[in-house]
């Protein structure tokens, strides 16, 4: 039967109701450069709902929601004077047991108050990340939604603000076939919006986007700057970086102003993090960066800093916290970084999707390089144009996050994805995607292994600068002589570099016979991976699975309980096992 327009039940039969709100109209190409701008915080506590059925966007609960409750005439399904809250930033499964695995839709909502600044300013909320559909709505009007877990969006308030504003999110962290990641991963699906939330307010006419770089000619004696503005105006740019005796007038045609200036910056490493302030101005808009310069690149299967050749001592680790979820505040991503270099780690992997943008500017201070990654992860509905669109995005939001960031020396497109023509289509275009947008970096990905004749057999392999691959022998695959053989087979024109390895075992469980799940095992394991990897010369980098235990849940063994345990440390962030130590020990003495 056809259910008439009028009817007042028309949207309970409406099974199309996602459309009108689905137009991931907030992507990359409204990314504005905010490092060091003032911002209004609006985190704290905000009204909040899960809403398993979608009703809110059936019934537009964004429009009327908020109203007093004196005085209606009609019945509703939500108010958010009912009393239920969250904190933002946070997770809602680690908030109450009740949501811990809550998949769906949650309302959060707030009101604020606006007075303008200056004239004709302009107003843009920024989400540093919701996961996973973020759709938002002020005073009654949705104004766009964004597609992507982990990267941060924007859109622009200024029409709509009132003197009194009502602000809502509608969150839907749900697992399909065709998200990135899709519905089958070995992390937790975390919902919320678990990073800043904030209001911006710029001039009319401001500055969008701000790339400095050393430009990667093995000379190390020009830098790069490269600036675009909110229009496309003629004028000039006022760039100064004052620790290299620069102080120029930049052109800008048509909201663009590209140049290289001759510098000799002492150069950024691990070992010498290296920073300097840069400044740019134009017309009632500064913007301020602070910025190492070094030059990262590969020679055949040899890896070179700054000119000089490196091998990456690594640690995985995931964005995950036994009583925060995805939430990471500084002082977590400090003890990160203090325990990776405790390892005597001058790398890391930021696994499967990007993390916190402070982790990249803490990076930068205390010198570790990092590999970031978007979670293009095992299976991907390669051959969907919608899919690739969402995961060129993630792609795109994260560079023009991070790629002032001297620590980031990788972006991973992928891990461990069927070598497929469609996927090699779909990555292809990605790697495509992270040199046009960004030139001075690797592109790299976890690849595959045919196991039967131990070789890298992946035909992504040859769009890439570096070949990782993550192998598990001693854990999922027994016989190390197969590792050799890998090394040994090695042929590519790149370097390999071993992107995951470890093995299972809750903190403190030992076992004399070396058990499965015990730290004795995993120490073993540990122990021959070092004896063979140091026996092969391919191999320039090496970064086991991983700094801490994290929440899957796909791991309910008697040992597991929803928790991945590879970790070196236990999920309290604390307790060290044995191979942590001896991984110590095998970076501090013998790689
Ligand atoms: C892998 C995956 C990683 C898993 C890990 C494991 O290869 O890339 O996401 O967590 O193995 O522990 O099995």
């Amino acid at each position: 039967m056809m259910v008439e327009a009028s009817n007042a039940q028309a949207p309970l039969h409406d099974e199309d109701y996602d459309r009108a709100f689905n137009r991931q109209n907030l992507n990359s190409d409204g990314m504005i450069f905010t490092r060091h701008r003032p911002v209004q915080s609006l985190n704290g506590t905000w009204t909040f709902t899960t809403d398993r059925c979608d009703t809110g966007l059936r019934q537009h609960w964004y429009k009327d929601c908020h109203l007093p409750i004196e005085g209606r005439i009609a019945p509703w399904d939500y108010d958010v004077w009912n009393g239920e809250t969250a904190e933002v930033p946070s997770c809602w499964n680690v908030g109450r047991p009740e949501n811990f695995h809550y998949e769906g839709s949650a309302w959060y909502g707030r009101h604020f108050p606006y007075v303008a600044e200056r004239p004709s300013e302009r107003v843009f909320l920024r989400i540093g990340a919701a996961n996973y559909d973020t759709k938002i709505f002020l005073n009654g009007r949705f104004l766009g939604n964004h597609y992507g877990g982990s990267t941060p969006f924007f859109v622009e308030l200024t029409e709509q603000l009132q003197a009194e504003n009502w602000l809502f999110l509608c969150v839907n962290n749900e697992r399909n076939l065709v998200r990135v990641p899709m519905r089958h991963t070995d992390w937790f699906n975390y919902g919320g919006v678990f990073r800043d939330i904030e209001l911006i307010r710029l001039p009319e006419l401001f500055i969008k986007d701000f790339f400095l770089y050393l430009v990667p000619n093995g000379q190390f004696d020009h830098i790069g700057v490269s600036i675009e503005l909110s229009d496309e105006v003629d004028g000039e740019i006022e760039f100064s970086m004052p620790e290299l005796g620069i102080d120029r007038r930049l052109p800008v045609i048509r909201g663009q102003a590209a140049m290289t200036l001759a510098a000799a910056p002492e150069l950024w490493s691990p070992d010498h993090p290296r920073l300097y302030a840069a400044k740019a101005r134009f017309g009632d808009d500064t913007v301020s960066e602070t910025v190492g310069f070094r030059e990262i690149k590969t020679d055949g299967q040899t890896i070179l800093l700054n000119g000089e050749p490196i091998r990456f001592r690594g640690i995985c680790v995931h964005e995950d916290d036994h009583a925060l979820g995805r939430v990471s505040h500084d002082d977590d991503l400090r003890r990160r970084f203090a325990h990776a270099k405790e390892l005597g780690c001058n790398f890391m992997r930021l696994a499967h999707y990007p993390h916190h943008e402070h982790a990249a500017e803490l990076a930068d201070e205390i010198g570790l390089l990092l590999w970031e990654e978007i979670p293009v992860y095992w299976s991907i509905a390669f051959d969907n144009d919608a899919t690739f669109a969402d995961a060129d995005n993630q792609l795109r939001e994260l560079i023009l996050r991070d790629r002032n960031r001297a620590s980031v020396v990788a972006w991973g497109v992928g891990n461990e994805n069927a070598d497929t023509d469609a996927r090699l289509a779909f990555m292809r275009r990605l790697t495509e995607t992270a040199r046009h947008i960004d030139p001075t970096r690797l592109v790299a990905a976890a690849c595959l292994v045919n196991q039967t004749a131990r070789t890298v057999e992946d035909r992504l392999a040859a769009h890439l600068d570096l070949v990782g691959i993550n192998e598990y022998y001693g854990w999922y695959d027994p016989d190390f002589a197969d590792l050799e053989a890998i090394g040994e087979h090695y042929d590519l024109d790149r370097p390999l570099v071993i992107t995951e390895t470890g093995a299972d075992a809750p903190a403190g469980r030992r076992s004399n016979q070396g058990a499965l799940f015990s730290e004795d095992q995993m120490l073993a394991c540990y122990e021959a991976q070092f004896k063979t990897i140091a026996g092969i010369d391919a191999v320039k980098g090496f970064c086991p699975w991983i700094l801490y235990d994290f929440r899957t849940e796909r791991r309910k063994n008697s040992f597991q309980h929803g928790y991945n345990r590879k970790g070196l440390i236990d999920k309290d962030k604390e307790t060290k096992k044995l191979a942590f130590t001896a991984l110590q020990r095998f970076y501090r003495e013998d790689w």
